[in-house]
């Protein structure tokens, strides 16, 4: 088996994603996801103009070679942009070589693991009642894990909360928008909205807060500190990682879990959080973290330090990512929880897909290869919008981290 061509689909049902398709010489071809939120066509430019006429040709059983040559033979190593195109060029291969020996992509990463994927939805609201008010309706439609964000006063706008009500999709078309950021009375906030719904909701249902970046060290120690009482799955992203020594600073504070890494895109950004076990769980995901055949070596690294996987699975990674995770996560012995945001109905008429949702848990399902598909004629009917996540400005005027 040959690849005989390979092309790159745009399309924005509700919001932009880019895919690419490899087509082989057998007429099996296969997905994969390159959906970077916000740089969208610098992937779709890396993938036609550098990485399609390197593919052509090859074996498309050869995922470790292939991986290997567009790591290294790009010589300018990592970044978003490269590992979300090394990952669209890996998974579309992986969904090929499943279809080619007619059994599901679990099956070539060793195998079923689990019978269910626990999964966690948001639950979000303009304060607090309104946000117990959605936890519990996400508990009526079967989630046993559920992230919960609040607005509070102090701050027009918040991480996780829409501005209207409705989908709550972080991408916005046009310029960025500028939001205004206090960290104070945030702190003064999450401990108040916790006891909530602790008491609301008592002690099984998993809990989970992302803090998305915006936290000192010292900060988020505290944060954790306080938390303790309310036995959280997690807090993610409490601190801009760049610094992975900033972490041990909060291990050394709190036992509250940590979660990050949703921005990684290499195991040398997490390469210190998880030997010294100053996180929990990794969040990078197969489409930003360079595919199933990097990230299979990263949570095979993490194993060795108790890591477990935390999958990033926004809605700003596309049904393709969502079917790769839900197999990777089936074969893992350390997978700890999937993110599920679900996609809109657009998007889902877009990318037909054979995994399913049922009381808390999602299924792969068994279909060859990754089992799922790109509808080009209904996905030719959206036509790319330029977008960009916000940005975030202190009160002062001051950059900070959205
Ligand atoms: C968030 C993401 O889901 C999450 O944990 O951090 O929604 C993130 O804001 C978006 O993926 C950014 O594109
Ligand atoms: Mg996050």
């Amino acid at each position: 088996m040959k690849i005989r061509n390979a092309f790159v689909n745009i399309t924005s049902p509700g919001r932009n994603f880019v895919t690419l398709k490899i087509e082989t010489d057998e007429g099996i071809y296969g997905l994969g996801d390159g959906t970077l939120n916000g740089r969208e066509l610098a992937v779709a430019s890396y993938l036609s103009d550098h990485l399609i006429p390197c593919l052509i040709g090859r074996d498309p059983f050869q995922t470790e070679d292939i991986w290997q040559y567009l790591y290294r033979g790009a010589y300018w190593r990592r970044g978003p942009v490269t590992m979300a195109s090394i990952a669209a060029v890996d998974v579309a291969l992986w969904d090929i070589k499943g279809k080619a020996l007619n059994t599901p992509v679990y099956n070539l990463l060793g195998g079923r693991s689990r019978q269910g994927v626990m999964v966690y939805a948001h639950a979000n609201g303009k304060d607090i009642t309104h946000a117990i008010e959605d936890v519990e309706r996400h508990r009526q439609l079967g989630y046993r894990a559920i992230r919960v964000q609040s607005g509070f006063s102090g701050n027009k706008s918040t991480y996780g909360v829409p501005k209207a009500t409705g989908r709550y999709e972080p991408a916005e078309r046009g310029l960025p928008s500028e939001y205004d950021w206090a960290t104070e009375p945030y702190l003064r906030h999450v401990p108040k909205l916790f006891e909530r719904v602790r008491d609301h909701f008592g002690e099984d249902l998993h809990l989970l807060h992302d803090c998305h970046h915006r936290l000192t060290p010292i900060e988020a120690a505290g944060l954790g500190k306080e938390l303790e009482p309310y036995h959280l799955f997690w807090i993610e992203d409490p601190v801009p990682a760049e610094f992975e020594e900033g972490y041990r600073i909060i291990r050394e504070h709190t036992t509250t879990p940590i979660a990050t890494g949703e921005v990684f895109n290499s195991i040398w950004d997490a390469h210190d959080l998880i030997r010294n076990q100053w996180i929990d769980y990794i969040r990078m995901t197969i489409v930003h973290g360079g595919g199933i055949t990097h990230l299979k070596k990263v949570a095979d690294f993490a194993a060795l330090y108790h890591v477990r996987t935390g999958f990033h699975g926004a809605t700003d990674l596309s049904p393709v990512t969502m079917a790769a995770a839900l197999h990777f996560n089936t074969a893992i012995n350390n997978f700890g929880i999937q993110e599920h945001m679900p996609h809109s109905e657009e998007t889902d008429a877009v990318f037909s897909h054979n995994y399913t949702f049922k009381d808390g848990y999602m299924f792969p399902g068994d279909a060859p290869g990754l089992g799922v598909d790109l509808d080009e004629n209904l996905a030719a009917q959206y036509p790319y919008q330029r977008a960009y996540l916000p940005i975030n400005r202190k009160l002062d005027g001051t950059l900070a981290d959205w």
